[in-house]
């Protein structure tokens, strides 16, 4: 009898033997390298940065894309790629987002020549590390409202201005900036070296303690002409590649709560009480029952916009559909087997609670609950509610 959340509706019929043996590889390595150190690097806020080029070696940097040392990988093996790391933790699978989804695809997508050039194959291979500044401190959901300004100086362009949340930019070698200018937002490609560039590690997380999310201050960096990415005007440069990560987080959720039900099953199999195991009350199978309904249900949510995705046809409030209820859930999921594991499950012995510490920033970030919800609504609507 099967007792895995993978496979109780034999979702690997839908998938490549490619597919699952990537997946295969991706899971031997957060099983041997990340979880067996996870609740330590929690525990002492420590991004294990020597995974990075681990990482780079596998081919999950920017692993969707294609040239510059790229891995070109398929969407859903992508996404399978991010759901083996968040079953890791959000903090590891965060990384592969920013580097991956966020700056390296920004670079891709709008980049010049010369710019991928300089950059990708670096980045791609783990040498490198980007970041990517959208959110300020007074502009969260509504990036329109950003107040970072870059204006031109003969040759130059003069950035000032600060960003906050920003994922990696401490250790990061160059962040993709968003600036207003006089012909609307454009996206700079920042060395971090150049001065007037600062990046200060945001402290007293609850959450995401494996990664590292930062504030930005730009106090006149001068960048030359070419630091522009040119081929991008306006919201829907950064919008585009918030696409990719928001995509890729659907899938990751549901590797979390796979994980903290693992861990649930696991502990009701062996934990007495009443002289029975706990997996013997039905209050307990019940719960197991409804984490098991809603993690295949979303990965099949997630594989279908995989699928989507790779025909080229996903559309952004499928991605909505996506990253709303797969965060929502797996929430929900990895704080029920937390109760589970009971009192022993409050401690950092047992993942569920990590992961759902974790999953509050990822149900923040790149669009929250609400965000989503009213991209949604306005197409059931037509009606825009923001
Ligand atoms: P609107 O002003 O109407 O649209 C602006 C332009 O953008 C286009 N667009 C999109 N393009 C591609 N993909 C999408 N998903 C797009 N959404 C909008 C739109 O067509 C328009 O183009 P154009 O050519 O007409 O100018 O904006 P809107 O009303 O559609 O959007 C409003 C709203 C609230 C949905 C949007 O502002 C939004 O998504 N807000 C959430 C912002 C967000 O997700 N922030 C996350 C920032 S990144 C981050 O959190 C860092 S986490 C990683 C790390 O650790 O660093």
């Amino acid at each position: 009898m099967s007792t895995s959340a993978d496979d109780y509706l034999d979702l690997d019929t839908l998938l490549s033997p490619d597919e699952i043996a990537l997946r295969a590889t991706v899971r031997a390595f957060v099983d041997e390298r990340i979880k067996p150190h996870v609740a330590q690097w929690f525990e002492e806020a420590h991004f294990p940065r020597h995974l990075v080029k681990e990482m780079g070696d596998l081919g999950l940097l920017g692993m969707h894309l294609t040239g510059y040392g790229c891995a070109g990988r398929s969407s859903v093996e992508y996404g399978l790629a991010a759901m083996e790391l968040e079953a890791g933790d959000s903090g590891i699978r965060t990384f592969v987002s920013v580097q991956g989804s966020l700056a390296m695809s920004a670079i891709h997508k709008f980049g010049s020549e010369e710019q991928k050039q300089t950059w990708l194959p670096g980045m791609a291979a783990g040498d490198l590390i980007g970041c990517f500044g959208l959110t300020e401190p007074g502009a969260g959901s509504d990036p329109a409202s950003m107040a970072t300004r870059a204006v031109r100086d003969g040759d130059e362009w003069v950035l000032d201005g600060s960003k906050r949340w920003i994922g990696l930019a401490s250790i990061a070698d160059v962040a993709v900036i968003w600036a207003q200018t006089d012909e609307g937002i454009r996206g700079f490609v920042v060395p971090t070296q150049s001065e007037g560039f600062t990046a200060t590690p945001i402290t007293g997380k609850l959450s995401m303690r494996t990664s590292i999310q930062c504030d930005i201050t730009l106090s006149g960096v001068r960048l030359p002409a070419d630091a522009v990415l040119p081929d991008v005007k306006g919201l829907k440069g950064p919008f585009s590649c918030l696409n990719e990560a928001r995509y890729g987080i659907m899938w990751g959720a549901m590797g979390a709560a796979r994980d903290a039900y693992e861990a649930a099953l696991a502990y009701a199999l062996e934990r007495r009480q009443f002289d029975v195991p706990i997996a013997s009350f039905q209050l307990t199978q019940a719960k197991l029952v409804d984490m098991v309904l809603e993690i295949q249900k979303g990965q099949l949510v997630a594989l279908q916009t995989g699928r989507l995705k790779d025909a080229g046809t996903l559309r952004p409030e499928q991605i909505s559909f996506g990253k709303l209820n797969n965060v929502r859930e797996a929430i929900e999921i990895c704080r029920q087997a937390r109760t589970v594991i009971g009192g022993n499950g409050v401690t950092l012995d047992h993942s569920p609670l990590r992961h759902a510490n974790n999953l509050e920033s990822v149900r923040t970030y790149e669009g929250t609950d609400e965000v989503h919800t009213l991209i949604m609504g306005r197409i059931l609507t037509g009606i825009s509610a923001f």
